[in-house]
């Protein structure tokens, strides 16, 4: 198992490579939650018949999940960070808000009924745990008890704007309802700005 010092690392020297102008699309960066991830991924023993959905924002899980370091940074440095997808190591990411959450309950869905080994998990932020299509996502999820599990990475902001502001209210909407059991929810700050370095690079 990859350690915060591992993560940490290379997060940090894609911002290095970023600084330079070598990667010519976006880049998003995180810090500040990697014990948690590392906590998640151990506790729910994240293994290779398990489908990993995430976003923008998807280096440290691509890492967790066991795609080679160098692949990672490869795909990276292709312009690919928004979206990394390594259909080998069932791992697919977009860089679209709200999308990907039916696609969690639909294989978790067929995983269920095709008696297959594996599971479905989902990697957000809280603005997207937000939206209309996650609530559906989880309650049919809960409803069905489909194996999947949405994981919630709370900054408190939804690139510059902070949610609890946006929806008036100072918890998540699932807090103290039933659909709790399957999202797997903490909050961090992320040392990074939303997205790039929070400088212009020129090419
Ligand atoms: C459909 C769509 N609308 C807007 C955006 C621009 N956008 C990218 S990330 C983001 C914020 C999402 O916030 P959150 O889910 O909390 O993610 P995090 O802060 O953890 O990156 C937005 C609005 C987008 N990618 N897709």
């Amino acid at each position: 198992m990859l350690t915060k010092n591992d993560l940490e690392n290379f997060e940090n020297e894609i911002a290095a490579i970023f600084a330079k102008g070598l990667i010519k699309a976006p880049v998003h960066l995180r810090a500040g939650r990697e014990e948690e991830l590392i906590r998640i991924f151990r506790e729910y023993d994240i293994g290779p018949d398990d489908y990993i959905f995430a976003f923008w924002d998807s280096h440290e899980m691509c890492l967790l999940k066991g795609v080679p370091r160098e692949m990672v940074k490869d795909a990276i440095m292709d312009g690919r960070s928004i979206a990394l997808c390594f259909p080998e190591h069932k791992i697919y990411c977009s860089g679209i808000v709200g999308s990907l959450m039916g696609t969690v309950a639909g294989v978790a869905w067929a995983l269920k009924r095709q008696n297959k080994k594996g599971r479905a998990f989902l990697f957000c932020g809280d603005m997207s745990a937000e939206t209309g299509s996650f609530f559906e996502a989880v309650k049919y999820a809960v409803n069905f008890d489909l194996p999947a599990y949405f994981v919630v990475s709370d900054n408190g902001l939804s690139v510059m704007t902070k949610t609890r502001e946006a929806w008036g209210s100072n918890t998540p909407w699932f807090k103290g309802t039933a659909f709790e059991k399957r999202i797997i929810y903490f909050q961090y700050t992320n040392a990074w700005p939303h997205s790039g370095l929070g400088k212009l690079i020129k090419f």
